[in-house]
């Protein structure tokens, strides 16, 4: 709070600036004018969820309902989530029959077997996806996975595809970079990859030609000016200071990464995560269940998956599993003053605070940086004004924290909650424990996930590509008995042996064997990121791709869901689905099928270790060769994209 009033004082500079100054689009030609004039309408234009009672960006003191929101401990799933579950899992059931029957497991009649458990949720299979983080690699990567699992792109259900996965999913997990993709997905009313790919008339959704440095573009065309577009953002996040809300960069970050994400006018600033609940799709169990994950770091702390406080984010609730914090609160009235889990009687409820873009960038806070870029890029100066006196008063090395104040725990859980002193709650990108693919939600126990399709987009080693090190960190997480709180994890080997394996080249399963686990955990389809048909290791931040490029990485993300369309394991499919019924078999002691003993034994991570130390850059070979991408294409409409791998040169973290 200390510099409020300098803040205030160089906003107020710079709406003067910006009043008097006459700001022209960069390009002012007749369809400039008319792209800017159909924006104009737009704002008319109601989607699902603008339900922010502010009508903006901040946030809204509401009156409290009769039945005043609490914080609730963590011992059970809410009472929300359980009722929604009933719906959901039902609605899986002929989408999965359908899936499991065109993934075509030899001598295995999927119909008949999901019939005989048709009125046994437990023994149902229960399918968890989860996208890793790594920016706009990590963004396209893991869209091209959810794409090829998505029965509604154009022939993803034919054979050989894997298309139905998705909509036979309970659970679908982002953070960072992946929780663009699931932020975006959502908050448009789950629309589909290749809706989102292609865009729509006067649209800037997934137009990455246009930097977050510049604007939202339609169609090649910028709509709003830079100028106009940062002084837009600027009074957004000056009306939550107004508001009496503590701010920082990750407001502006969010803000600006909604234009590419948030089809609505200016990256619809008055769109809550929360209301995502209140889509009839959610509401019915027609969709899966969304989930953001951050870390807690206090200012001026470090952490590591062993003493991290990880957060999940889903339509219902923001809290943690972890004796940290051990709690949830209501997603809806985070905001609200929450002291020992209750609004004081005479305090007032607040709605508007888990704005969906500022949800988005308190997971990938990392990110942070691209705005902090500012000697090279066109942010006016009175906004470089502003990042330099958030920082003075943060502190540098606390560019990276979103501050989620209230603290909704705030003198809750006392003995176990590491901030239960503290007025604030800061937290951070949802990889800076390590743990960058969103492993977490779908590891607890009260949640029986049985497989979790983990796609992760890493850029561990010098060339951007994954080697396991997420994995890595979610295994020791789990044989800390401390933290660990009940969720189990299979047995990982050490990166070394990712690379001398190829495990981190090619789908691998772990956890294949539930009796060789340390409680019930799922079995984890371990998706690597890899050169199928592009270079798709491009540098987590880079801001800037134009359609050819986007649409190769998604592509290349396709390739990796389906190893090329099943060109290089025609029993792929197969073996998807097997590790799909793998704990069902279980359950139901079901023979497990031939086809997917055959999958089991090629697939499933064996033990074998070999930890030599790797010599050299781990540099891998197209695996589906490169192919002419406007001959080949079904997700993609494009033209050969070459990347030069000299160019992408690491500048990053563990991301
Ligand atoms: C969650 O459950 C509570 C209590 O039943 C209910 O009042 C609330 O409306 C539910 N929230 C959503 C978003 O469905
Ligand atoms: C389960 O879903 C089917 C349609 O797929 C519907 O007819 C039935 O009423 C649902 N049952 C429950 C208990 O929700
Ligand atoms: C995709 O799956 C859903 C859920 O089963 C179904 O309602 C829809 O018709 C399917 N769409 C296509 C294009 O197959
Ligand atoms: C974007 O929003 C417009 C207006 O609501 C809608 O017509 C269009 O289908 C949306 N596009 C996508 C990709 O969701
Ligand atoms: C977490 O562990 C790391 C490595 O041991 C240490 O540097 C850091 O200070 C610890 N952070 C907290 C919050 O305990
Ligand atoms: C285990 O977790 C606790 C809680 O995060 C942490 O304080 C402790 O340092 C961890 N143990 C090790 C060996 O890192
Ligand atoms: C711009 O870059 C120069 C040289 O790297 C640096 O000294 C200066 O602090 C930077 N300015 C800002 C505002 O970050
Ligand atoms: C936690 O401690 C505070 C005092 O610091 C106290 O007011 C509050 O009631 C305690 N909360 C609980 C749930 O015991
Ligand atoms: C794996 O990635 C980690 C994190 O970037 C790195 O420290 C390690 O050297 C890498 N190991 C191999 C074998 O690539
Ligand atoms: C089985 O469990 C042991 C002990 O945790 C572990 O060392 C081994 O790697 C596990 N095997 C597999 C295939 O996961
Ligand atoms: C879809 O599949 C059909 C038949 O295999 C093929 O002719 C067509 O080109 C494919 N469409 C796309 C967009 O890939
Ligand atoms: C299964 C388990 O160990 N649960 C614990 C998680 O942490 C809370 C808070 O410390 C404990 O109360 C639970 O028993």
């Amino acid at each position: 709070m200390k510099s409020l009033a300098l803040v205030s004082a160089s906003i107020a500079s710079f709406a003067l600036c910006s009043a008097k100054t006459i700001t022209l689009p960069r390009d002012a030609s007749p369809q400039v004018l008319a792209a800017e004039a159909l924006a104009g309408p737009m704002a008319a234009v109601k989607r699902a969820f603008p339900n922010s009672p502010s009508g903006g960006y901040a946030p809204k003191q509401v009156d409290c309902p009769a039945n005043r929101p609490t914080i609730r401990e963590a011992t059970s799933l809410s009472p929300n989530e359980t009722a929604w579950l009933e719906l959901r899992r039902n609605h899986t059931l002929d989408p999965m029959t359908s899936w499991l029957s065109r993934m075509n497991i030899s001598n295995f009649d999927a119909t008949s077997y999901m019939n005989g458990i048709r009125n046994n949720v437990s023994a149902l299979p229960n399918i968890g996806l989860a996208v890793s983080g790594g920016g706009y690699r990590a963004l396209m990567n893991g869209a091209g996975f959810l794409a090829a699992a998505d029965n509604r792109t154009n022939n993803a259900t034919n054979r050989g595809q894997i298309g139905g996965l998705l909509q036979s999913a309970t659970y679908v997990a982002g953070l960072s970079g992946g929780g663009w993709l699931v932020g975006s997905i959502y908050t448009n009313n789950f629309s589909s990859v290749q809706d989102l790919r292609d865009g729509s008339k006067g649209s800037s959704v997934w137009q990455f030609g246009n930097s977050i440095f510049e604007g939202p573009a339609s169609n090649g065309i910028q709509i709003l000016s830079t100028a106009n577009y940062f002084s837009t953002i600027q009074d957004e996040v000056s009306s939550k200071e107004d508001a009496g809300y503590n701010t920082s960069i990750t407001d502006y970050w969010g803000r600006a990464l909604s234009y590419q994400l948030v089809n609505a006018t200016n990256g619809g600033p008055s769109y809550t995560f929360s209301s995502i609940a209140l889509e009839p799709n959610f509401q019915s169990g027609s969709i899966p269940m969304p989930f953001l994950v951050s870390d807690g770091r206090a200012p001026g702390t470090s952490i590591v998956s062993l003493n991290s406080t990880v957060y999940e984010f889903s339509p219902f609730e923001l809290g943690s599993w972890d004796p940290t914090t051990y709690a949830f609160a209501p997603l809806q009235y985070v905001g609200s003053n929450f002291s020992a889990g209750l609004v004081p009687s005479d305090g007032s409820c607040v709605e508007g605070f888990d704005q969906a873009g500022f949800v988005m960038g308190t997971s990938s806070t990392l990110f942070n940086q691209f705005l902090l870029q500012i000697n090279t890029t066109a942010i006016p100066q009175t906004l470089r004004d502003i990042f330099t006196r958030l920082l003075t008063d943060l502190g540098e090395d606390s560019n990276d924290i979103a501050q989620w104040q209230p603290n909704p725990f705030y003198k809750y859980n006392n003995a176990t909650n590491r901030n239960a002193e503290s007025q604030q709650l800061t937290l951070v990108d949802g990889g800076e424990d390590g743990q960058n693919i969103p492993l977490y939600p779908l590891l607890q126990p009260m949640r029986n996930v049985d497989v979790i399709f983990a796609v992760d987009s890493s850029a561990d080693t010098t060339y951007n590509w994954p080697n396991g090190t997420s994995l890595v960190a979610t295994y020791q997480r789990s044989l800390n008995n401390t933290i660990e709180n009940g969720t189990a994890f299979p047995s990982i080997p050490d990166q070394n042996t990712f690379v001398n394996l190829g495990l981190n080249n090619r789908p691998t399963f772990f956890g294949c064997n539930a009796s060789n686990l340390t409680g019930p955990a799922p079995l984890v389809v371990y998706l690597p990121n890899a050169p199928y048909i592009a270079f798709s290791n491009v540098s987590t931040f880079d801001p800037e791709y134009n359609d050819t490029q986007r649409n190769a990485i998604i592509r290349n993300g396709y390739e990796v869901a389906t190893l090329a369309n099943g060109t290089l394991d025609a029993q792929w499919p197969a073996c998807m689905a097997c590790a799909v019924l793998s704990r069902s078999f279980d359950r139901t002691g079901t023979t497990v099928p031939d086809e997917c003993t055959q999958c089991f034994n090629r697939y499933c991570w064996n033990g074998t270790v070999d930890s030599t130390p790797v010599e050299g850059n781990y540099t891998p070979a197209f695996k589906a060769g490169e192919v002419n991408l406007s001959a080949a294409s079904s997700v993609s409409r494009t033209v050969t994209m070459s990347v030069s791998v000299s160019a992408m040169a690491a500048t990053v973290l563990m991301l």
